[in-house]
């Protein structure tokens, strides 16, 4: 869409930067948790709004508009040559308790307004252009971080633990999709999988949730790689009884060793040698839960992530061992060390870094090239193309919490790029 006199987009080259407001204000409405936050938990009843809200923006922009066994949500622009592989698009709108209303949300209401604008513009595209919303990034309710995604990449063990995983209420993930109207064998969970030239390249649009480009001035990130992700749970069994009546020599108290441990991963973290490598223990609970009985039983759930792979193995391995050392010297039981994902990092596409470095070009956009701390569902999608993320300054790099803003400015500068990025890659 080049202006009259051939420099860079023309003025009418607009984002509708009100309109997109209010729709992630609407879309944060649908939360189990009051405003400022929002809790949004794959399948549960806002989960459910939330998706319908977006498969209406898709319906008015006149998207073929499809759903996948899992609830992938994918709105598609027939390009002239259909039968190409697709520019894909997208992020996630599930949302982890008490966080913001921008974390994801802007690669989904951001590609639809780009979408929108491209239309608006009179672009045509070659090959389709096609917005995801993947059914859940966020691990929340069955400890899968990008379960939509990571199925669509062809994943096959998900296959087999999504027949017996269950959330904290016991409910099946099974029984929970079908309560959200995605009735499914399992056998259908591998029609989820993607055939490779689905897509020929696909790019997110995503909050930085960090504060390197609002420290530095610069609005647009183009990410170079995303960090390896890893998580793992861990139970220690004890006898628990009465705080009162067990003298410390006879207590084997499990709570005491999920706190050793947690320590224990930060002084692993720290001694890795890289400021790049972090962990954190983000749930720690303890049963009975009472204040007057002793812990018979801890629940930890551990996060670890490098930029480096090997480094990341390594503190698992030293985590592993001391979880086993503790449990000894406490006499208590380690009855669970499981690792529920150990990814690989991923490398975004030069395509589509090509793309992306031409859009902010043509916008007079400064960008600085970054990895992302943070994992999302390109981390994935990167398996099944050529993949690419935009990021935008968020404030202070909040995220998962309810200060997490990022400012219509911002916001319109990502749409653009991610808009310019889409139409070049669509031509190519
Ligand atoms: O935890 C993550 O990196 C992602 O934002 N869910
Ligand atoms: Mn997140
Ligand atoms: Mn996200
Ligand atoms: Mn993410």
């Amino acid at each position: 869409p080049a202006s009259d006199d051939g420099e860079g987009p023309s003025a009418a080259f607009r984002v509708d930067a009100e309109g997109l407001q209010r729709q992630i204000d609407e879309l944060a409405s649908f939360s189990d948790s009051p405003a400022p936050s929002v809790t949004r938990v794959l399948y549960s009843d806002k989960d459910v709004q939330a998706r319908r809200y977006i498969k209406g923006i898709m319906n008015q922009l006149g998207l073929a508009v499809r759903e996948d066994a899992v609830g992938n949500i994918f709105g598609r622009w027939e390009g002239s040559e259909a039968e190409l592989g697709a520019v894909g698009t997208g992020s996630h709108v599930d949302a982890i308790p008490f966080s913001g209303k921008y974390d994801g949300v802007v690669g989904v209401l951001g590609a639809l307004e780009a979408i929108s604008l491209l239309k608006r513009s009179g672009f045509q595209p070659k090959r389709s252009l096609e917005v995801i919303m993947f059914t859940s990034e966020e691990p929340t309710r069955f400890g899968i971080s990008c379960l939509g995604s990571r199925l669509m990449a062809g994943i096959e063990e998900l296959t087999q633990s999504l027949r017996n995983v269950v959330d904290n209420q016991n409910v099946s993930f099974l029984d929970a999709a079908e309560s959200a109207g995605y009735k499914m064998d399992p056998e259908d969970l591998r029609s989820v999988f993607l055939n490779k030239d689905s897509y020929s390249a696909f790019v997110e649009l995503h909050i930085e949730q960090g504060p390197i480009l609002e420290k530095e001035g610069i609005p647009i990130g183009i990410v170079t790689a995303i960090a390896a992700p890893a998580s793992i749970t861990v139970e220690f069994e004890g006898n628990g009884g009465h705080a009162g009546a067990v003298l410390m020599p006879a207590r084997n108290d499990a709570g005491l060793a999920a706190a050793e441990l947690a320590l224990a991963v930060e002084k692993h973290v720290l001694e890795s040698g890289s400021i790049d490598t972090v962990g954190t223990v983000g749930i720690l609970q303890l049963h009975p839960g009472a204040i007057n009985s002793i812990p018979s039983k801890s629940h930890l759930e551990i996060d670890v992530r490098d930029i480096d792979e090997k480094r990341r193995n390594d503190v698992i391995e030293k985590v592993r061992r001391s979880a086993t050392e503790i449990s000894k010297n406490r006499g208590v039981v380690l009855s669970e060390f499981k690792i529920i994902n150990q990814d690989p990092p991923a490398l975004s596409g030069k395509s589509v870094v090509d793309a992306m470095e031409f859009a902010a070009k043509q916008l007079n956009l400064e960008y600085k090239k970054m990895i992302s701390r943070a994992y999302h569902d390109s981390l994935f999608m990167a398996r099944v193309s050529p993949m690419g993320m935009i990021f935008i300054p968020c404030y202070k790099g909040y995220s998962h919490k309810p200060k997490e803003y990022a400012s219509p400015e911002d916001m319109s500068n990502g749409v653009k790029v991610l808009a310019l990025t889409m139409a070049k890659l669509s031509l190519d």
